[in-house]
């Protein structure tokens, strides 16, 4: 009986100063464990006189029930402690001010192509890219640009090693070559057998050999082509007055068409806008000025057979301009040189949110 009582108290003992739940579990295991003091006890019920086992089993049941229920208690406890401790130390302020994060903005240059796709993408054109490295039949021979024009001099144009068979390579002076491609690919002229129009916006990087205030030898350039049956210089005409007044968002933005001369092109004009100069400032719209921002054409019957059409079926007008020069004329940017000197200040100047956007169009 004494002995009962003492493993009690010493059972009762260790689950109360358990510390943490493996601790409880070493106490469970000296007084139920297989070689537990209980267990112990249970043991010995065997060699009790039939009267005394019964009175004895039901203490030694009564009691392994008192520290199952202890156990059980304790458990719970030192559980619902080790949660709080957890929650108490994994606690997030989800006050505290997020820390502040440098964000980037696109550059004037980027933005303006994003637009010049979303205009000319309602249109219908789709936009075209192609290498930055020519060989000089895609950039000069198939535009109609003759063997002796000043364009191909070694001071205007960057020419590079030619290729293994001879071919003098050029960084490309104009957008034209992908246009030129773009004619020369064999679904483009499938699609055109097929009734279809060929209409493409090419903008991308550009480069002369020219380097001063209002020329840098890397520009940029979008130029258009549309090719079909029918397409005449009234569409081309339609198609810039469009583009202009939506690029420069002025409804009523007068055009002028110059005739021109280019060789990829016959007949050509050159485009100018209205604007006005008003103490030293240039504001586009109806105005006492004009000036030029592109230059078109209909495409030279040369152009069309050069890239595998026939000029007898196919016709079409074609555009260039400078998108470094519109861009500082819309976005009021006074030099040409800055847009590539990587100058934050200017950047965050002159920059456009990239989340803000222009939507549609020929896209990306
Ligand atoms: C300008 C003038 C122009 C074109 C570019 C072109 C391309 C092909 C065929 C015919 Cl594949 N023409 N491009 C036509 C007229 C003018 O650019 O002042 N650019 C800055």
């Amino acid at each position: 009986m004494d002995d009962l009582s003492t493993i009690r108290t010493e059972a009762l003992g260790a689950v109360e100063q358990a510390a943490d739940l493996a601790a409880l579990d070493a106490a469970r295991v000296a007084v139920l464990g297989k070689k537990g003091s209980v267990t112990g006890l249970m043991k010995t019920l065997g060699t009790l006189a039939p009267e005394q086992r019964k009175e004895f089993g039901a203490r030694v049941n009564q009691l392994k029930g008192e520290i199952e229920a202890a156990l059980d208690a304790r458990k719970s406890t030192l559980g619902n402690a080790a949660l709080a401790a957890k929650l108490a130390s994994e606690k997030i302020d989800v006050s505290l001010p997020t820390r502040p994060e440098a964000r980037g903005t696109l550059h004037p240059i980027g933005q303006v192509m994003d637009e010049l796709g979303a205009i000319f993408g309602e249109m219908g054109f789709t936009w075209a890219d192609g290498p930055d490295i020519e060989d000089d039949w895609h950039n000069f021979s198939a535009l109609n640009i003759p063997p002796d024009h000043p364009a191909r001099q070694m001071q205007d144009t960057f020419y590079l090693p030619p290729r293994a068979d001879g071919t003098p390579m050029v960084l490309r002076t104009h957008t034209s070559p992908v246009q030129a491609r773009t004619m020369l690919n064999k679904d483009v002229q499938k699609m055109l057998a097929d009734g279809g129009a060929l209409r493409i916006i090419v903008p991308g990087r550009t480069f002369r050999i020219d380097n001063d205030a209002t020329h840098t030898p890397m520009f940029h350039q979008v130029e258009g082509l549309v090719i079909d049956r029918t397409t005449h210089m009234g569409h081309l005409k339609g198609c810039l007055v469009d583009f202009c007044r939506a690029f420069f968002e002025v409804d009523d933005l007068p055009l002028r068409f110059r005739p021109s001369y280019f060789p990829f092109t016959e007949p050509s004009a050159e485009v100018d806008i209205g604007c006005s100069w008003k103490g030293g400032e240039l504001k586009i719209g109806a105005g006492d000025s004009w000036l030029e921002i592109l230059g078109s054409g209909m495409v030279h019957p040369n152009v069309i057979r050069n890239c595998g059409l026939d000029p007898e079926v196919y016709q079409g007008f074609a555009f260039g301009m400078g998108i470094d020069r519109i861009a500082m004329l819309k976005y009021g940017i006074p030099d040409l040189r800055s847009f590539f000197d990587s100058d934050l200040r200017w950047l965050r100047h002159y920059g456009f949110s990239a989340l803000e956007g222009v939507g549609g169009g020929a896209g990306r």
